[in-house]
């Protein structure tokens, strides 16, 4: 162990107020003199360049990864403020060129000269080495290693003495240097093929020191610079004065001591050196900074001194050196001319301190710089033969110390703490400590993946019954979890969580760090990791791999790593199975609040973990809910991903675009995917839309040595598509190099965009080509593009046959892709061989390019909504699951999308409604105006009518069909509803209205046509009122003149009447009965026409004699084939049943009408047959169908026959007449005895003709009304969609607790959901009175508007009163007819009737007419109140809600082919039916074949598992579940969204399975034991989920 003694003789300056209070934790040193004040040239420098209040480190990396407009268009450098920033933004993208820029950008050629003029010391410029010094100075901890880390991946010199300031202090560098680590090749194990990685400061490398005395005219990091340059690579790692920008003086920068390291690649000529070597560069003269020379001149194995002559001070010091023999070379300028004076104080103190001639080097001005250079290194080659001990950087401290240097380091707790946890390693192997302190992660977890991925596979499942075997699975894995539970913390991680647990973010910072380094540091020694690593990828280039060997090496490398990410991953693990055991101790719920908090400062989320395969769901949910909470709920994420094979420089390419540290090649071994947070400022989160943006790494996908085990395939498929779904912006990395490699990610790749697009997520999508050189790229492209696009089509047709999608032939179906903006050609990373090259410049600004295209997307005039939290962890959820299943997009659910489904259906709902009410107010207003309006109109004309209102109707539906339409496509544009989820369903919908125009169109020219025959009926009807009228008035006056001259009692009076009254009706007659049956059976004959059944037909007398027993399936109803199954003939007459069933329903509510019987009702009623048919018709012959269709039609004879009965008899002519009689009667006796009959008369008339038009007014719009009330009042959410409602009625069913009701829903739904809604209408109806209250409005409007008539219609056309006579009255009505004829319709005969003989004049009739009609309306009101049956008035309704309620509900009504559950889908043309939730087989009649006992799997489990089903539809033949679909093509039946989905039924069944048996005459089920411990709670909550209701 290295740095145990040194800390008692480092003297450390922290001694101001200041330092010890916020800085005292951070382990940087401030710099001040040892009294307190900072040097002012520092502080002006600072505050030049604006950096004065970061100083001292303020300045944090955290503040740098922030996402800013600078982020996106970079500022050009305007002013000397602007420099330190500019440079920083270069540097972390990894810029070789960021040290030019400290000057600002001359936009002005003209200016130059006054500029230099006025400004002779450059105010626009600033020193590189004196900003870097200022930036060191600022930085804090662990922005200092970072600016280390990227300097010397850029090739720069790193700084190892920072001075501060103008004095003698300096800090050495060692926590700042820390971080670096380099990999090289000596020469002596190059034939090995070995190498060697190393933290650069614990490597034991020769360090070689640079300084100058005060006369020293050559550049010495000129010198150094050529010395460490090969070949064709000329690097400035040393800041040198003839650089760009550089010719300004030093400020602060003097006594910094940079260091660098020529590193061997192993390459014989390529290599200056064999074995690494240190370079340190003491910049300033050793009088300035001479404890910072003696210190290099003590750890130096060597020291060169540039110089042109000694001078007296510069002789002191170097005289007093001790132990200089091999030790001082001194390199001297020799100038033209006075050449002697020079070298006689060099020779001198040669000789003073015994120095070999060797050890002077003379630089002769004929030989340039490259020249002597190369002399430079012979020395330094010879010298490195000699070298026996060599210090680390890490062991330097000690000597800094003794000369008073400060060190940014010291030994902390933190360090304490992450040394013990490491040290607790000891000599075991990583894989028992694993085992041993991180327990969570090992078989148990794996196994409890494995687990999990087979209940959705069901792959081997024995002798078990599938329910049973998928619960023994589901009890597997809860007792593993209980067993993780149950293990204690172990000591490791109890101290790893007390340790991140603090509430000092410094600390944990550093403790992380520490953990980091010294588990580092303890793979690279004791397990030697790199090198395993090192084989690996040996043994993968072999030209012959040895897959064996292979596989044993990558798992060998995987016992082998540990890291951070296990600890954290156990952490997660720790909080997961907590959870299991319920005592959650108060520490273990606070993880997720300090893993967010982490996650906010930039530390990456395992969020899948790949070893396992595995996601910690609810810790990565608790984690970034926790997050969500923390920032306010503003947790919008944009998500960027990269993809791509192992190595390809996927987290290289993260790092240098947003300057973040994802672990690079060397880190990690784990395989998965990891997700980094980084903050958007204020400003921008508008203009990109989110908050944050969230990088996903990926790992291991297609890794090389283990593509061919296994499958593999299938493991980076679920990665891929896992992380495609989660993004919004996927990178592709393909390296053009390895063509099979390229191939293999693209088919990944392109198979998860394909899924994406099937389940309505649309990423944008860029390839990046890495390793194109600049300028071949350029040339090539064209070509290159072409095949890569030839490539990607290939792929995608692949994966497109794969997920059987034969439609998608290209990529660009897939996506939108632009293979010009969204392709990326991206140099190599490297500029030469590393280790020695630098960063290739061309690759940092190409991906600088494509970062800004990137954050361009993201700014969205795509217009795609991005995510908050909650959704994204509902993506996690539901992708994750669906990636279990061999049918991802069978599989795939979302609650998002539901939502999104569900949203849409309530408004298309809604409009559907609009529409149709629309429709239904203009066809009820038509419908009446054809019956009753326009009294003179003959045949010819009502027809014309009937024509001209279809073609009107027609155009009105058009109309509202085009609105309806504009509607969706405007709710399509939307970007707050997640349409694009649902895209696939949009012309889905369009055609649903486009039909549901035809549906609506054919039932208003339906109803059009019955109007016109009523009207035609009415006619007649009238005709013979007419008639009878005329005879009985006449006869009334015959009698009453025959009486005039006697005087009669009232009694004799009536008896005349009697007897004349007896004698005339006697040979009225009633009206003609129709022939109904016959009319049904021309109907039904019309309808078989072609099935070649004339035959039979005339065999048949009367339809409505023939059927009278029970309908019974025969054989020969069957095909040959089928003939002999038990099953097929149970199984079709249960179907007969249920059709019969509800074709009864329909006839008997159709009969309930008090309408006359219409042709249009058989048809209506034989289509209903056809509907239910087809799903039959393959299995049975034409009898069957024959013989059904006559025996519902003979029973719609009885019914209709019945119906046209009633109808007639209330239009009776007779009796007409018998109900005029006692008002013929009273007129009788009033004319006889010549009394006022004003009142009376006017009572009549209101009764007679006022009463039933008012009724019919009532009742004609009140269906609509009800609707309306109904779907728009806030309780009826029932019918905002198809889902809810059925949600609702199964929740209504399990709270009944009655088997009849589940065995009627099951097995007649259609029945059941008709009675279900006519009992919710009655409900609604009853409760505050609903329904009197509709009545009571529309009486209310409909008396004022008779009553306003009746006092207009008593004026004439001049606004007079009607002269009071009896003519007038007749006027007055005709003027209140006209009045009304919008609203009511007052019959003519009914008015004439009454009207006969009045004697009364027009004046007092009104008066008594007005009364009357008050008197009439409180009657109504009485009768509305009173009357309780609401029933009646519902069945009366010429617009049935039920019916329309139903219509909008009960959907297509297909049921699933196994359980028979109903398709819940809204919208009449879909193209697949799907239902929530999928009930036990059994439940529908399936049993098992041999033991008739009932099925209790459910369909959801039995289409995902490997079992087969055989029924009639197979012929009896077996076939895999898996493959329904080529019986039942038009289902989508995905798994159930959790186990507990489908508790409601499997709870229905538990309770009720005996009964079920014996209602199914089968034997029960065989139920999971822990079916049976489902409650009804339990029960009602899976139904919740099943249905998404929160
Ligand atoms: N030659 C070369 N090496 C690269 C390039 N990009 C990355 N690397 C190196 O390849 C190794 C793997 O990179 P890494 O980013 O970890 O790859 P990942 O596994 O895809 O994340 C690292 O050592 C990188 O330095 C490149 O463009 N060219
Ligand atoms: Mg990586
Ligand atoms: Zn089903
Ligand atoms: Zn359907």
């Amino acid at each position: 162990m290295f740095g145990q003694n040194w800390l008692p003789r480092v003297s450390f300056l922290v001694s101001g107020p200041e330092a010890q209070g916020s800085k005292e934790k951070s382990q940087t040193m401030s710099t001040q003199n040892a009294d307190g004040q900072h040097p002012a040239v520092l502080l002006n420098f600072l505050s030049r360049v604006g950096l004065e209040k970061f100083y001292p480190n303020k300045l944090t990396l955290r503040s740098l990864l922030e996402i800013n407009k600078n982020s996106i268009n970079e500022e050009a450098v305007s002013s000397v403020k602007d420099i330190p920033w500019g440079f920083l933004r270069k540097l972390f993208k990894l810029n070789s060129e960021c040290r030019s820029c400290t000057q600002l950008s001359d936009n002005d050629d003209d200016d130059d000269n006054l500029d230099t003029l006025d400004d002779p010391v450059g105010d626009s410029k600033v020193n590189p080495l004196d900003l870097i010094v200022a930036l060191f100075l600022c930085a804090d901890s662990f922005l200092q290693q970072e600016l280390a880390l990227k300097m010397s991946m850029c090739q720069f010199s790193v700084p190892l003495l920072l001075p501060h300031g103008n004095n003698s202090q300096s800090t050495l560098m060692l926590w700042a240097l820390r971080d670096i680590v380099k990999e090289w090749c000596p020469h002596h194990l190059s034939e090995s093929r070995g190498f060697v990685e190393n933290n650069i400061i614990q490597a034991d490398i020769p360090f070689y020191s640079f300084v100058r005395l005060k006369n020293c005219s050559l550049s010495k990091s000129q010198c150094l610079n050529h010395v460490l340059s090969f070949g064709q690579y000329n690097n400035n790692m040393f800041i040198h004065r003839d650089m760009k920008g550089v010719a300004h003086e030093r400020n602060i920068a003097n006594s910094l001591v940079e260091v660098c390291w020529y590193l061997p690649s192993g390459t014989e000529n390529l290599d200056k050196f064999s074995n690494p070597v240190a370079f340190a560069n003491l910049r300033g003269n050793i009088c300035e900074s001479l404890a910072q020379f003696t210190f290099l001149f003590q750890v130096s194995t060597a020291t060169f001194v540039f110089l042109d002559e000694v001078e007296e001070e510069e002789h002191k010091i170097l005289t007093s050196l001790q132990d200089v023999k091999s030790k001082l070379f001194f390199i001297v300028n020799r100038k033209e001319g006075n050449v002697t004076e020079d070298m006689v104080s060099v020779n001198k103190i040669q000789k003073e301190l015994d120095l070999p001639k060797t050890s002077v080097k003379i630089k002769d001005p004929r030989v340039n710089v490259a020249g002597f250079s190369d002399k430079l290194c012979t020395a330094i080659k010879k010298s490195l033969t000699d070298v026996t001990t060599t210090m680390t950087i890490e062991n330097m401290l000690e000597r800094a110390a003794e000369l008073g240097l400060s060190v940014d380091e010291r030994t902390s707790d933190e360090k304490k703490a992450a040394q013990e946890i490491v040290k607790g390693i000891g000599v075991q192997h990583i894989q028992d400590y694993k085992n041993q302190q991180l327990h969570l992660q090992g078989v148990n977890w794996k196994r409890l993946s494995q687990l999990e991925m087979e209940e959705c596979r069901l792959q081997e499942p024995g002798d078990l019954e599938l329910e049973e075997y998928k619960s023994q699975l589901h009890v597997e894995k809860q007792q593993i979890k209980k067993e993780l539970g149950k293990r204690k913390l172990s000591h490791a991680m109890k101290s790893f969580i007390d340790h991140v647990s603090t509430t000092d973010k410094d600390k944990r910072d550093f403790f992380l760090k520490w953990i980091q380094l010294q588990l580092n540091a303890h793979l690279q020694t004791a397990i030697q990791l790199p090198l395993l690593r090192h084989k690996l990828t040996e043994q993968s280039n072999k030209e012959e791999t040895n897959i064996n060997e292979m596989a044993q090496l990558e798992q060998a490398l995987l016992d082998n790593s540990l890291g951070i990410e296990h600890y954290m991953r156990e952490m997660g693990l720790i909080y997961e199975v907590s959870l299991q055991s319920r005592d959650t101790a108060d520490e273990i719920s606070r993880l997720p609040g300090l893993a967010a908090e982490m996650l906010l400062d930039g530390y990456p989320l395992e969020l899948l973990d790949g070893d396992a395969s595995n996601i910690p769901e609810r810790w990565v949910t608790d984690v970034l809910m926790e997050l969500h909470r923390k920032v306010g709920e503003k947790s919008r994420l944009l998500i960027l991903t990269v993809l791509g094979v192992q190595s390809s420089g996927k987290s290289t390419l993260l790092n240098t675009m947003f300057g973040v540290q994802f672990p690079v090649s060397s880190g990690r071994c784990t395989r998965g995917a990891y997700m980094l947070f980084l903050r958007v400022s204020e400003d921008m989160q508008c203009q990109l839309k989110c908050n944050f943006i969230v990088l996903i790494d990926t790992e291991g996908l297609k890794s090389p040595h283990l593509a061919q085990l296994e499958d593999s395939y299938e493991h980076d498929n679920q990665l891929a598509t896992f992380v495609i779904g989660l993004s919004d912006v996927t990178i592709i990395n393909v390296s053009m190099e390895n063509s099979a490699e390229m191939k293999d990610v693209l088919q990944i790749a392109t198979h998860a965009f394909l899924r994406m697009k099937e389940i309505g997520k649309k990423p944008v999508c860029h390839f990046v080509h890495q390793n194109v050189g600049g300028v071949s790229a350029h040339a090539k492209t064209k070509t290159d593009r072409k095949l890569f696009l030839d490539q990607l089509n290939e792929m995608t047709q692949i994966a497109a046959e794969m997920e059987k999608q034969p439609a998608i032939k290209a990529f660009t179906d897939v996506l939108d892709y632009d293979i010009e903006k969204n392709t990326w050609n991206i140099p190599g990373l490297w500029h030469g061989t590393p280790p020695m090259a630098p960063v290739n410049t061309g690759y940092s600004e190409a991906v600088a390019d494509l970062k800004k295209n990137l954050l361009e997307t993201g700014k969205g005039d795509t217009g795609y909504e991005v995510s908050q939290i909650p959704e994204f962890l509902e993506w996690i959820r539901s992708l994750w699951k669906a990636v279990k299943y061999e049918n991802f997009i069978f599989s795939f659910r979302n609650t998002i999308a539901a939502h999104a489904y569900n949203n849409v259906c309530k408004e298309f709902n809604q409009w559907e409604w609009e529409f149709r009410k629309e429709i239904l107010s203009w066809q009820t207003s038509a419908e009446w105006d054809i019956s009753y309006g326009d009294n003179k109109s003959d045949l010819s004309h009502l027809n014309e009518l009937v024509q001209s209102k279809k073609i009107q109707v027609a155009e009105k539906i058009a109309v509202q069909d085009k609105i309806m339409k504009q509607k969706l496509q405007e709710y399509y544009k939307r970007k707050d509803r997640h349409v694009n989820l649902i895209e696939k369903f949009k012309t889905e919908f369009f055609n649903t209205i486009s039909s549901l125009a035809n549906e609506i169109q054919r039932s208003v020219d339906n109803k059009l046509d019955c109007a016109l025959e009523l009207r035609k009926s009415l006619k007649e009807v009238q005709d013979i009122q007419r008639n009878n009228r005329g005879m009985i008035e006449e006869q009334v006056m015959n009698l009453l003149n025959d009486c005039k001259h006697q005087t009669l009692t009232d009694e004799e009076l009536e008896d005349e009447f009697e007897k004349m009254w007896a004698k005339v009706t006697v040979n009225v007659s009633g009206l003609k009965e129709q022939n109904i049956p016959g009319s049904i059976f021309k109907q039904l004959r019309k309808q078989l026409l072609n099935h070649n059944v004339n035959e039979e037909l005339d065999k048949i007398g009367d339809l409505k004699d023939i059927v009278k027993e029970p309908f019974k399936v025969k054989n020969e109803h069957l095909k040959t084939n089928l003939m002999k199954n038990k099953d097929t003939k149970r199984e079709m007459q249960s179907f007969a049943d249920s059709v019969i069933e509800s074709c009864t329903r329909f006839v008997h509510d159709t009969a309930k009408t008090e309408r006359d019987y219409n042709d249009s009702f058989t048809r209506e009623l034989l289509e209903k047959v056809d509907l239910s048919l087809p799903q039959w018709s393959k299995h049975c012959k034409p009898q069957f169908e024959f013989n059904l269709k006559l025996y519902i039609c003979g029973i719609a004879s009885r019914e209709f026959l019945h119906m046209h009965r009633r109808f007639l008899s209330g239009r009776d002519p007779k009796l007409q007449l018998e109900n005029n009689k006692p008002q013929y009667l009273s007129d009788f006796l009033d004319l006889y005895k010549k009394r006022d009959d004003c009142q009376r008369k006017a009572n009549d008339f209101v009764r007679l003709c006022i009463k039933p038009a008012v009724e019919e007014y009532i009742s004609r719009s009140l269906g609509i009304q009800i609707l309306d009330q109904i779907l728009t009042s806030c309780h009826s959410a029932e019918y905002r969609s198809r889902s809810f409602f059925h949600y609702n009625i199964q929740k209504e069913l399990l709270q009944k607790e009655d088997f009849e009701s589940f065995v009627k829903y099951i097995c007649k739904y259609e029945i059941y959901v008709k009675d279900w809604i006519f009992q919710y209408i009655l409900r609604n109806m009853s409760i505050d009175k609903t329904l009197c209250k509709l009545k009571n409005n529309n009486l209310q409007v409909i008396v004022n508007k008779i009553t306003e008539a009746t006092q207009q219609a008593s004026k004439g056309k001049d606004g007079v009163l009607l002269p009071d006579n009896q003519e007038s009255i007749t006027k007055l009505i005709n003027n209140m007819r006209k009045y009304l004829i919008k609203d009511i319709s007052i019959s003519e005969e009914a008015e004439k009737t009454t009207l006969f003989q009045i004697q009364s004049t027009c004046h007092p009739f009104t008066k008594s007419l007005i009364k009357s009609l008050g008197e009439l309306k409180e009657q109504l009101q009485e009768e509305f109140s009173n009357c309780e049956d609401i029933t009646e008035t519902l069945n009366k309704l010429p617009i049935k809600p039920q019916d329309e309620l139903f219509k909008r509900m009960f959907g297509c009504g297909q049921q699933c082919p196994f359980c028979n559950v109903p398709c819940e889908a809204d919208g009449k043309e879909h193209e697949k039916h799907h239902a929530a939730v999928h009930r036990p087989q059994g439940l529908h009649r399936y049993r098992v074949v041999a033991t008739e006992k009932l099925v209790p799997t459910l369909c959801t489990t039995s289409v995902h598992s490997k079992c087969k089903f055989k029924n009639a539809d197979t012929n009896w033949k077996y076939h895999p579940y898996q493959k329904y679909t080529k019986y039942y093509p038009d289902w989508h039946i995905p798994p159930d969204a959790t186990i507990e989905a489908s508790d409601y039924w499997k709870y229905v069944l538990v309770q009720y399975n005996e009964r079920f048996a014996r209602e199914y005459e089968a034997k029960p089920a065989d139920v999971p034991e822990a079916w049976r411990r489902i409650t009804k709670e339990q029960a009602l909550k899976g139904l919740k989920e099943a249905f998404n209701i929160k």
